[in-house]
């Protein structure tokens, strides 16, 4: 006899992978190659959660009305990079508040020399010289909150994001001696093999971050297509004329990673084809090949910010799956603290 079922089937156990992005403004190619293409080529085989960190965008000062604009395109942004909205839990960091709950636990379990130790802590209160805010040096509490609440089996995350999940996985061990080793899954951090540090197009040094003030050196993923055969162009390239992949040549190898890291092929590969060739071919055919990635993404972002009810429906829906699960970690949290449980 068939049986019916009153319910959809429970899934498979999938192990749980999390991830984010911060509307602090509008999503490189960076972030795209560094992590939404990552997300989008794994989300069949996780339990995935994927959501918009906007508490950790006001660590630096936001204007109000952008960061609402760029949250909900971050959110039509991965759906537009092909992030099912369907099959993962997608919303926005501020809709659960329990996020903001477990980062003050875990505040309470960090030290202030490990939190002085983090690269992009330095790196951004660098750029501010005054009133760098307390959210901006306590930020790895929330970031390992984010993870430790959905009990996450891996964290898919450009090279930059590295510490932050060592620290993660340090305040989660120090918890779980105290505990239970039960308390917290302890997660795992996956660098994609190519694509992991995209750098500016301006100092191929440093890392294209989205907040750089030089718009020229990054892309965006709103650019145009004569935007981006410009920026491509402008890209700082090195002396010399050969194309070879060399840590003396940032500017030429950060091209090949991009072509890499859009391809599939190996950097040998490009480099090997390009072989007698000028760096204004590299340039040229890179500007081709990220345009070519990045106008479909713009386009359907672009139409999918047209209808804000459609996002908010995905993001109500995503939120109360995410508070479901978050809320029982918390619970969980809070009793072997020795809080007492709420009524
Ligand atoms: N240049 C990059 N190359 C590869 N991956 C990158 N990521 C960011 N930049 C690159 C990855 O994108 C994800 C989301 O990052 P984020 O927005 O949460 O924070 P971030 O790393 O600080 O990114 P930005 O663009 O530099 O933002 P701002 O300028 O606002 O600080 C992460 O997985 C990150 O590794």
């Amino acid at each position: 006899m068939t049986q019916i079922h009153s319910q959809a089937p429970v899934p498979s156990e999938k192990k749980v992978m999390l991830s984010a992005v911060q509307p602090s403004n509008r999503l490189t190619l960076g972030n795209y190659l560094g992590a939404l293409k990552n997300w989008v080529q794994l989300q069949s085989q996780f339990d995935c959660l994927f959501f918009a960190v906007d508490l950790h965008a006001v660590t630096v000062r936001q204007d109000p009305k952008e960061l609402k604009e760029q949250t909900y395109r971050a959110i039509a942004t991965y759906i537009a990079a092909g992030i099912d909205p369907n099959s993962v839990t997608l919303f926005a960091q501020s809709h659960v508040p329990q996020h903001a709950e477990l980062a003050w636990i875990l505040n309470c379990f960090v030290y202030m020399g490990e939190l002085g130790r983090m690269t992009q802590f330095k790196d951004k209160s660098a750029k501010q010289d005054q009133n760098i805010s307390v959210g901006l040096f306590t930020y790895p509490a929330l970031m390992a909150a984010d993870i430790l609440l959905y009990k996450t089996h891996l964290v898919p995350v450009g090279e930059d994001q590295k510490q932050h999940l060592e620290i993660t996985r340090d305040i989660a061990h120090r918890m779980n001696q105290i505990y239970g080793s039960d308390l917290f899954t302890i997660p795992e951090v996956y660098i994609p093999p190519v694509g992991a540090r995209i750098m500016s197009l301006q100092n191929p040094l440093s890392k294209m971050s989205k907040s750089d003030p030089d718009p020229n050196s990054a892309v965006y993923l709103t650019d145009s297509d004569d935007q981006i055969r410009k920026k491509l162009k402008r890209a700082v390239t090195d002396s010399g004329s050969d194309i070879v992949y060399s840590e003396e040549k940032p500017g030429i190898r950060n091209l090949i990673d991009i072509q890499s890291a859009i391809t599939g092929r190996s950097t040998q590969q490009i480099t090997d084809a390009y072989a007698g060739k000028q760096y204004g071919h590299l340039k040229v055919e890179t500007a081709e090949l990220v345009a070519a990635t990045v106008g479909p993404i713009r386009n359907r972002t672009e139409e999918l910010l047209r209808d804000t009810s459609y996002l908010d429906s995905l993001l109500k829906k995503g939120a109360e799956k995410a508070k479901t699960r978050a809320s029982n970690t918390l619970k969980d949290v809070y009793e072997r603290i020795g809080f007492i449980p709420r009524g």
